[in-house]
């Protein structure tokens, strides 16, 4: 059978949207389960919810760097197949940790709708759910790559992948108790060490190990790549925190709380480097409040040290520190992915 709507670019999408419709069907009739029809309809609303909705910028890039990898624009169907699968799972790691990072950010809107968590008769299920999420991971990995010859290593990158963002998000989470004792903790050392292990992991580093282990590769020879994705993902995460306050939340999806939770932001950390004292009392006053009034203050300040003009100074330092990086890799296909990559991202309003 012809491979449908699998070209290049934008018709990876429509493709890769089917196959998910396939792999929810298959986790609902699973055998293990005895669903009654009550917990059948919660599991697939929960993932409808939590799993679509998004850019799909972390699941799209598999297959995209499945395809550069290969030198190929069209996938065979099987290949396809897998690579969807392999960009979906990814997907679903991703809304695992978007349900228990709303919960522990005390945060409202994710992609334009209440967080999981917030919507009514949810609640705390949410932390089951999100433990159902990432056990869906293995089952899907288990049902359709057991018997590959690099099964193992699949599971073993997604447990270790996993790991580090959860050492990330306990990073993040502790920071934060340092910082309301002592705000002047919080420097561009300590920032950077959050967010490469919260974000880069998983959003960078994940999707392309996983187009890498599809190629037959091995991922011990891929430190130099590991390392730009990391980097990659660094920058990824800096527009989230600029986001965080200068996005529109309409378009964003999610209002943010950085301010009111006190988060070791890349913008504090900024607005800290750059303060003089009487600057640095109205941040220590009014950082960390949930008081509308207070936020208002630290926002002003931002504006006042022109934090957007210094944003957008990072963002073309770290643009053009990337290419020249990616430049310098051996391989044409491996610099064409980071390339793809780094395009999905640079500049990006979402
Ligand atoms: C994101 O950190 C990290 C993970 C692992 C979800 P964040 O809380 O800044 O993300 P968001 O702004 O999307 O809530
Ligand atoms: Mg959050
Ligand atoms: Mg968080
Ligand atoms: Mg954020």
């Amino acid at each position: 059978m012809a491979a449908v709507g699998n070209g290049a670019g934008g018709d990876s999408r429509a493709a890769f949207a089917q196959i998910y419709k396939t792999l929810k069907e298959e986790l609902l009739k699973d055998p293990a389960f005895e669903f009654t029809e009550e917990s059948r309809q919660w599991i697939d609303r929960m993932v409808d919810y939590n799993v679509l909705g998004g850019k799909c910028n972390r699941g799209l890039s598999v297959v995209d760097s499945y395809k550069l990898l290969k030198g190929a624009n069209v996938l065979g169907e099987e290949e396809m197949f897998l690579a969807c699968t392999l960009g979906w799972c990814i997907e679903w790691l991703q809304a695992y940790f978007l349900v228990l990072d709303d919960i522990m950010d005390d945060s409202h809107t994710r992609r334009g709708q209440h967080c999981w968590f917030r919507v009514p008769r949810v609640g705390l299920i949410a932390v089951n759910d999100g433990i159902i999420l990432r056990n869906h991971i293995s089952r899907i990995l288990r049902l359709h790559f057991k018997g590959k010859p690099y099964y193992a290593d699949l599971l073993d990158l997604f447990n270790e992948v996993e790991f580090k963002t959860a050492s990330g998000q306990l990073l993040d989470l502790i920071t934060t108790h340092e910082g309301e004792k002592d705000l002047t903790k919080y420097n561009i050392a300590v920032h950077r060490r959050i967010v490469q292990y919260k974000t880069a992991y998983y959003s960078f580093y994940l999707p392309v190990a996983c187009a890498l282990l599809l190629s037959g590769e091995n991922l011990d020879k891929y430190g130099a790549v590991e390392n730009i994705l990391v980097e990659m993902g660094t920058y990824f995460q800096v527009q989230d925190d600029y986001l965080d306050c200068y996005g529109d939340p309409e378009f964003i999806g999610k209002i943010g709380t950085d301010i009111e939770d006190y988060k070791c932001s890349w913008l504090v950390v900024q607005a800290l480097e750059r303060a003089d004292k009487s600057q640095k009392c109205i941040l220590f006053e009014n950082y960390g409040k949930k008081d509308p009034a207070c936020v208002a203050k630290v926002k002003n300040l931002y504006n006042e040290l022109n934090l957007e003009a210094t944003f957008h100074d990072y963002e073309n330092e770290s643009y053009k520190k990337l290419i020249a990086g990616i430049e310098a890799q051996p391989s044409i296909a491996v610099q064409n992915v980071l390339k793809s990559f780094l395009h999905k991202i640079y500049k990006r309003q979402k």
